[in-house]
């Protein structure tokens, strides 16, 4: 029986889903799609975290779970890179409390530098994964990986895409069956301590963990015929490429599975050996193609052009078609652009103007690569700007080019990877130095406006002690750190940056202003502060 039904976006219903599991804590970074999700959390009352990145939170994940309380690890798909090293031991250490961890992929890159594909991760790293097609389905399979998390002692991978991030649909919030009780804490260090005479015996653990799943997942509810129309064509699908499917082939069969890792190879080849034409329909690579193949059953996959980009109803149809004709192009669409008044378009007005050589990062100021500016040489993942820099530097040598060399990061991805660029500046200084322009205009802004770690607030919005960018910067044994207002002392700002170039000392110019939205954003909450006095 439903004890509530809500409309919800799928992120909403994972916090919803989590909530009702009586999560201990929430911990993540913000990233499309994700960052709705602990925004909801902690919106309903559930303890939530921003960490300063996607490694930390998994890592402040692990240790709640340890302590058998209940985790949730929230980030987008390029964030398991960065929580890959701790993941790829945490498998093999298995876990207390159950530990949740959700990838918000992107295909088509709505807003992200690339579309990898995050499945693989779950065969890579040897745990199990859960995929929503819905909004209900995110809240149903969201309990559901709390609670295989715990019956496997295994961390649990909810796959999510942008299309069930953030489209909205009804939701029945049951509730968890059992109330969770945290056990006391019970250290045993054979498990968790992964020295390599542990780890051998944990690796074997975790191979025959993974079988048990494979057998569990054949005989469980977690895969289901959902139309069981003509023996001529069975499609294999998942996730929202599911809903597709329904809408652009009716009469086809179709297996969904809900746990695409690992795989319930009997189910698919008994449903495959049913139908004539038996065809994948899969978003990004071909994780269940190549899996099916290397289990010997015969199927149909897709052409090259259909791995890249988002599905749709009429992708779907032409992917049955064999049909790879593009699209009709579209009316051009207006290009983004910093906001008007964005304290960012000095720093570019200035990079522009002096033609130098700038290696960005990831945030709001990216778009400083498109006109007007043109003002951005490369742009890789997020912190990659300062290692970039001193590689170029080096690189280039003792030359006038050199010189003219720039990294250029906001202060989110500066507490998120960006520190140990400066520890590289400071330990293998290039020949002539470097400088880096650290914008920070005390928010995320490029993923919402959220907190961070020297913003003074935490991600429920209560007082924080604030990391002073300055103070850091200065202890790591930079020579020259400055701060400068772009707006307000605008040719001090380009003085300042003609002389950190022409030496050959290690520079960090904090250029601070805060993000106009964010002031928007702020003066809001103060108005509402008062409001309620
Ligand atoms: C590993 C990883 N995590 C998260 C993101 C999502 N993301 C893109 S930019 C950004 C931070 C932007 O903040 P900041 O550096 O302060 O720049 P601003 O947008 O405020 O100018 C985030 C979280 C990402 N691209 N990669």
């Amino acid at each position: 029986m439903a004890d509530k039904k809500m409309i919800l976006s799928g992120d909403g219903a994972i916090a919803y889903g989590a909530k009702a599991c009586g999560v201990t804590l929430g911990a993540g970074y913000p990233g499309t799609p994700s960052t709705e999700i602990l925004e909801t959390l902690t919106s309903i009352g559930g303890a939530a975290q921003w960490s300063p990145n996607e490694k930390v939170a998994l890592e402040v994940a692990t240790g709640v779970s340890l302590g058998n309380g209940r985790a949730l690890v929230t980030m987008k798909h390029v964030g398991l890179n960065v929580a890959a090293d701790p993941l790829f031991t945490l498998t093999y250490m298995g876990v207390n409390g159950g530990l949740v961890i959700v990838s918000a992929d992107d295909p088509g890159m709505v807003s992200s530098q690339n579309e990898q594909d995050n499945r693989n991760y779950a065969k890579f790293a040897q745990m199990p994964m859960l995929e929503p097609s819905s909004s209900q389905e995110a809240y149903d399979l969201t309990i559901r990986a709390f609670e295989l998390s715990e019956k496997f002692k295994v961390p649990v991978l909810l796959r999510m895409t942008t299309r069930v991030c953030h489209s909205m649909g009804p939701v029945e919030l049951w509730k968890a069956p059992e109330a969770f009780r945290p056990a006391p804490y019970r250290a045993d260090a054979t498990t968790k301590v992964m020295i390599p005479a542990y780890a051998r015996r944990a690796h074997v653990r975790l191979i025959q963990v993974m079988k048990d799943l494979a057998a569990y997942n054949e005989s469980s509810d977690l895969h289901a015929v959902l139309n069981a129309g003509s023996s001529e064509l069975g499609v294999l699908s998942s996730g929202v490429s599911v809903q597709h499917v329904l809408e652009a082939a009716p009469d086809a069969s179709v297996l969904q599975l809900k746990m695409t890792w690992p795989l319930p190879m009997d189910a698919i080849r008994k449903f495959a050996g049913g139908v004539k034409r038996f065809v994948v329909v899969e978003e990004g690579s071909r994780f269940l193609e190549e899996n099916l193949r290397a289990a010997g059953i015969p199927v149909e996959g897709k052409e090259d052009v259909f791995e890249c980009g988002e599905l749709s109803v009429g992708r779907v149809k032409q992917l049955l078609a064999h049909d790879t004709t593009p699209p009709p192009a579209g009316a051009p669409g207006r290009p983004p652009a910093l906001c008007p008044g964005c304290p960012h378009r000095k720093t570019f007005e200035l990079l522009s103007d002096l033609k130098l050589t700038v290696l960005g990062d990831i945030g709001c100021y990216t778009l400083g690569v498109l006109p007007p500016f043109n003002a951005m040489d490369a742009s890789e993942c997020m912190g990659a700007s300062i290692g970039m820099g001193l590689g170029l530097r080096r690189s280039l040598g003792n030359t006038p080019e050199a010189r003219r060399v720039v990294s250029v990061i906001g202060d989110s991805t500066f507490l998120h990877s960006g520190l140990t660029g400066v520890v590289d500046m400071v330990y293998n200084k290039p020949a002539t130095g470097h400088v880096v322009l650290l914008l920070d205009n005390g928010t995320t802004a490029m993923t919402g406006l959220q907190e961070h770690a020297a913003t003074g607030y935490h991600l429920d919005k209560t007082p924080a002690v604030p990391i002073k960018l300055e103070d850091v910067c200065r202890s790591l044994g930079v020579d020259h750190v400055d701060v400068v207002d772009p707006v307000g002392d605008n040719d001090g700002y380009r003085a300042l940056l003609q002389e950190r170039l022409a030496s050959n000392d290690a520079t960090v110019i904090i250029v601070r202003r805060p993000c106009l939205m964010q002031m928007k954003k702020m003066a809001k909450m103060a108005n509402h502060t008062e409001v309620k006095k």
